[in-house]
């Protein structure tokens, strides 16, 4: 599998603000944040994204996504609603090629997104 700059926040090689971490997750601000909350969940397991997980990551995908939960309810953001989202593909949005799950919030999202 070929490297990302996510493999290269999980090494410590290069910055990252941190805002939650455990043994199969780290969760750490949005470089080009678009809320006033935009964290990424990520897994350590250098999956590239949610079309490449298997079976083998349920309980991983599983985690996630109560970390996404978990880093919403620490940043207050429950009350005003907001949104977990992953892209899949270049067609879908996504840039880095290592699984990860935006959480925005601390505005009024729009649906659909473009
Ligand atoms: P996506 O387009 O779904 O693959 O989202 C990738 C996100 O990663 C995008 O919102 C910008 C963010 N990002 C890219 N490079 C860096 C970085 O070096 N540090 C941080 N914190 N975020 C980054």
């Amino acid at each position: 599998m070929s490297d990302t700059i996510f493999g290269k926040i999980l090494r410590g090689e290069i910055p990252a603000d941190l805002v939650y971490e455990d043994e199969h997750a780290i969760a750490f601000l949005d470089i080009q944040p678009q809320a006033p909350v935009h964290v990424l969940v990520i897994p350590r397991k250098p999956i590239v994204s949610l079309a490449d997980a298997q079976d083998e990551d349920r309980e991983l995908l599983g985690h996630l996504l109560r970390v996404c939960a978990q880093v919403a309810e620490a940043e207050g953001l429950p009350e005003g609603g907001y949104r977990v989202v992953t892209n899949i593909g270049e067609g879908g949005g996504q840039s880095v090629f290592h699984l990860h799950f935006h959480v925005l919030g601390g505005r009024a999202l729009q649906w659909p997104p473009g």
